[in-house]
């Protein structure tokens, strides 16, 4: 058992600030880059970040939807980013779009546990260019989280962020919290 629970909290803030273990990337499968969080990333954290997942997608091809994979930071204060693939939506097939978007948030923190991270922040994956609902993604978003800390002994994550960068999303993320205290 950790020493503490971990915590869950949420902000409102450009997740390319935030001086946690790792911070996540909402990508797409190619892992080169975009708009969204994924430009505001490697924008802010140099070439680094992208010639790293060039050598990822060179040895293991791209990067699948549900999946993740872990690069340096380059120039973040970040130490690490943890890039996932998020589900497009579409409303037909929404129960295989949460299970996807919950094995996003549910492979980072194997991740976060791998590279022996005390806190990581997640932005709101799939909600921008990938259309997801953001009450649904929310809810999908802490349930996953809340389900892999009740399954996984991680006895160093003492944190995890939901990083909003909408006072929409932030209500959200404030009203799940609260229900699960
Ligand atoms: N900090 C935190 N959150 C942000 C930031 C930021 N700097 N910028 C945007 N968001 P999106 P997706 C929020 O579109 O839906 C890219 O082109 C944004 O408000 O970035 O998973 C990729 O390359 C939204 O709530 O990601 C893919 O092709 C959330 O981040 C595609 O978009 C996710 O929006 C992925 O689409």
């Amino acid at each position: 058992m950790p020493d503490a629970p971990t915590r869950l909290s949420v902000v409102l803030a450009d997740i390319t600030t935030l001086g946690v273990d790792a911070i996540v990337n909402a990508a797409n499968s190619s892992l080169m880059g975009g708009g969204g969080v994924d430009g505001a990333i490697h924008a802010a954290g140099g070439p680094a970040i992208l010639a790293a997942c060039r050598t990822i997608v060179a040895a293991n091809g791209p990067c699948q939807p549900g999946h993740a994979v872990a690069t340096e930071a380059g120039e973040l204060p970040a130490g690490l980013v943890f890039h996932t693939v998020g589900p497009i939506w579409t409303d037909d097939g929404a129960d295989e779009h949460d299970r996807t978007l919950a094995s996003c948030y549910a492979r980072c923190l194997d991740l976060a546990r791998e590279h022996h991270c005390r806190t990581i922040a997640f932005p709101n994956v799939s909600t921008g260019v990938y259309g997801f609902p953001k009450a649904r993604a929310a809810r999908v978003a802490v349930e996953a989280t809340a389900g892999w800390l009740g399954r996984v002994d991680d006895h160093r994550l003492g944190e995890v962020v939901f990083c909003c960068f909408g006072r929409d999303n932030l209500h959200l993320y404030q009203q799940l919290l609260a229900e699960q205290r």
